[in-house]
């Protein structure tokens, strides 16, 4: 069953040409309904199952090992590798070599895809339980490293014995090497707070935030004595060196970015590890100045004023919103101070600093109000935090989502609320188009939309996602953004910068439960790592309790595909128990998630287990017969009908018709059902009743 939903396109100016999407909806789905009337006559038995297989041509795999002494994989914290062939998964349980945990410590796992199967390999080090504080502070793209913080202490184990010890310290992974290095030096601990901020692409250089004197110049005193100053350093190829200095070669005290704990981060440190930005001094949540420290050598003021015009405000604090991902070339920041002689106003404004334009030139204000109406500048919304801002940005900082408090621009809407602009530089020159009204309130509203930082310390994440281009943004709204009434309900609303399109995801008519949660991922996070939801190529995926589409009315969460207007199950949305979001490979062509749901034939246990919706997937099943038992564990086994998508999708088989509830007529000996004609059977296809019997098993 597919759902066609046509885009809404609005104006660069707000004008909107906003189709009929409910009526459409509606029509569609008495078309649905019709055609499911159709899927109960036999001789459809065939089209029945097309219709439910997966998008993209996907099929199931289980990537969370066979036997895993009867663990349950946990959704939350995991992170898919760039080319979608690993994935990490937390879980409570002990296998793989590690020991079992308790509480709220969780094993962290990586697996990885072999033309077999998925095999499994433990990240944790091997000398001891976990304390509550330890965690996992990043890892690189492709998986191949991570960055661990770990008390080093006689209760939970030393990972170097010579370590500064009592405290938390900082140690890189190498999963190719399975060894740890130890980031901070022997001088002093990294420290409970701060620790690791961003990394260069190749982990090879990373950016350091701690209260403790990591090098023989850091000023900072350590973190029993200070209550808010940090040091910044980083870490190059083994060598810890202080990076907070300022352009006359003074040390002093910072935050990477605008400060690792409450505020904005991202990319600190660019992927070549040539950039790493800093705030200076630091008062809450953003500092005086912005600095970028190049080549660990030599530091630049990046918040100073071009104004050339007199007057102006100076003084104010600037807050660091981000950076271009590669070079640092780019820099986004708020502040109320006038740098610029086209900002007229005490408002607080974003601006964009560019490296590669001549000095003196190198601000652009991205905010810039044109609407000659009063108030005079639109402030950006900092919301909760008061430094936020951003909506959602590409890598490249061509294209920036931000929100403001009221209008910018002629001709837009003038209804109080958030509003929400996109400034595209991707052409041949900047362009401001406002896209919509959101609701203002954090708590109620969409305000959460725009906090900052994307990911905090608890492993909240903020509600929005964007492709890496930017081209593609995703986002929570309780308002009605669309022709569809949502009725106050929380949805997930799409926008293509290309098409100038938003459109309703989540929007269903017809949906049973009608009223249940929805969002993009589990918390916590991986701080460093937002969940790819959206793809480069425009699919959103996001788990809701709702059952969106006729197939799923179960009241559990499923996880869903929403690509060119087409809403489709990811997970089986028939199962007892909820399916979650893990992560997305950024092609979308591997979408990870949690199920109990048994959707290969390995997958015997009645625990949750983790599985990839692959495009052009599937892997070998199990030899045919009854698994083998021993002793107590041979019970009767239970026969468990499988899905019919399961049939469509991770097999090549037409599915054993006396556990299909559709009536199908058996085909001759020799023969399958395929298109709904029996015709004679492909070159390599194993029995297919061995599919729908899964059998309970301890191991
Ligand atoms: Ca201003
Ligand atoms: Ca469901
Ligand atoms: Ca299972």
């Amino acid at each position: 069953m597919r759902l066609h939903a046509k885009a809404s396109a609005i104006g660069p100016l707000g004008a909107t040409d906003i189709p009929r999407r409910r009526l459409l909806i509606t029509a569609i789905l008495c078309l649905g309904g019709l055609f499911l009337i159709a899927l109960a006559d036999a001789s459809a038995a065939s089209a029945a199952a097309g219709s439910l297989v997966l998008p993209d041509n996907r099929a199931w795999e289980q990537v969370s090992p066979v036997d895993k002494n009867l663990s349950d994989i946990l959704p939350e914290s995991s992170m898919a590798s760039v080319n979608g062939d690993r994935v990490l998964f937390r879980s409570l349980g002990g296998f793989a070599g590690a020991v079992g945990q308790f509480g709220p410590n969780r094993n962290l796992y990586m697996t990885s895809r072999g033309p077999e199967r998925w095999q499994t390999t433990s990240l944790m080090p091997t000398t001891g339980r976990l304390d509550f504080q330890n965690s996992w502070m990043g890892f690189s793209e492709d998986l191949s490293k991570g960055v661990l913080k770990w008390q080093d202490t006689l209760t939970f184990g030393a990972i170097d014995p010579a370590a500064p010890a009592g405290g938390m310290n900082l140690y890189l992974r190498d999963n190719e090497a399975d060894s740890f290095t130890l980031l901070n030096g022997m001088l002093s601990q990294a420290g409970s707070q701060g620790g690791f901020v961003w990394a260069s692409g190749d982990f090879s250089k990373i950016a350091i935030e701690s209260k403790n004197p990591l090098t023989a110049d850091a000023p900072c005193p350590g973190e029993e004595v200070n209550a808010f100053a940090a040091c910044v350093y980083e870490w190059d190829n083994g060598n810890p060196r202080l990076a907070s200095v300022l352009p006359n070669g003074e040390p002093v005290e910072g935050h990477a970015g605008a400060g690792r704990d409450t505020a904005s981060f991202e990319n600190a440190l660019s992927n070549d590890g040539s950039r790493l930005f800093f705030s200076s001094p630091y008062e809450w949540m953003g500092g005086k100045e912005i600095y970028a420290r190049e080549n660990g050598s030599t530091t630049s003021l990046v918040s100073g004023s071009e104004r050339t015009a007199p007057g102006g405000i100076s003084g104010d604090l600037s807050y660091y919103q981000g950076a271009e991902a590669a070079h640092g070339d780019r820099v986004i920041f708020t502040t109320k101070n006038t740098l610029v002689d086209a900002d007229t106003n005490s408002a607080m404004d974003l601006y964009l600093y560019d490296f590669t334009k001549p000095e003196g030139e190198r601000l652009t204000l991205v905010s810039e109000d044109t609407n000659p109406e009063s108030p005079d500048g639109a402030e950006i919304d900092g919301s909760f935090y008061g430094t936020g801002g951003i909506l959602a940005r590409s890598q490249d900082l061509r294209r920036i989502y931000f929100v403001t408090t009221n209008q910018l621009l002629t001709g837009e809407p003038e209804e109080p609320g958030a509003k929400l602009y996109l400034w595209d530089d991707t052409g041949s020159s900047p362009r401001l188009t406002y896209i919509a009204t959101l609701a203002s309130d954090f708590f109620s509203g969409d305000a959460r939309d725009w906090l900052a930082p994307t990911i905090d310390d608890s492993g909240n994440v903020k509600p929005a996602r964007s492709s890496a281009n930017g081209r593609f943004v995703a986002f929570l709204s309780v308002e009605k953004l669309t022709d569809f009434d949502n009725e106050g309900q929380q949805e997930v609303y799409f926008y293509d910068a290309i098409a100038h399109s938003l459109e309703c995801a989540s929007c269903s008519a017809d949906a049973y439960p009608e009223i249940g949660g929805i969002s993009f991922d589990v918390a916590p996070a991986i701080v460093t790592h937002p969940l790819r939801n959206v793809s480069e190529s425009g699919q959103v995926f996001f788990q809701t309790a709702r059952g969106l589409v006729p197939r799923d009315s179960n009241g559990k969460w499923d996880v869903y595909e929403y690509q060119n207007g087409t809403l489709n199950l990811i997970s089986r949305g028939t199962g007892d128990s909820d399916s979650k979001f893990m992560d997305a490979s950024p092609s979308g062509d591997d979408v990870f998630f949690t199920t109990k749901d048994r959707l290969v034939g390995w997958d015997r246990d009645e625990n949750t287990d983790a599985y990839d919706a692959r495009v052009n997937g599937g892997l070998p099943e199990p030899p045919p017969g009854p698994p083998p038992c021993e002793g107590d564990s041979c019970q009767p086994p239970p026969v468990v009908p499988v899905d019919p998508s399961l049939a469509s999708t991770a097999f090549n088989g037409p599915g054993d018709p006396s556990t299909r509830k559709r009536r199908a007529r058996r085909c001759a000996k020799g023969m399958v059902r395929r298109h709904g004609k029996c015709r004679r059977k492909r070159g390599r296809q194993a029995p297919s009743h061995r599919k729908h019997t899964v059998s309970r098993s301890q191991g």
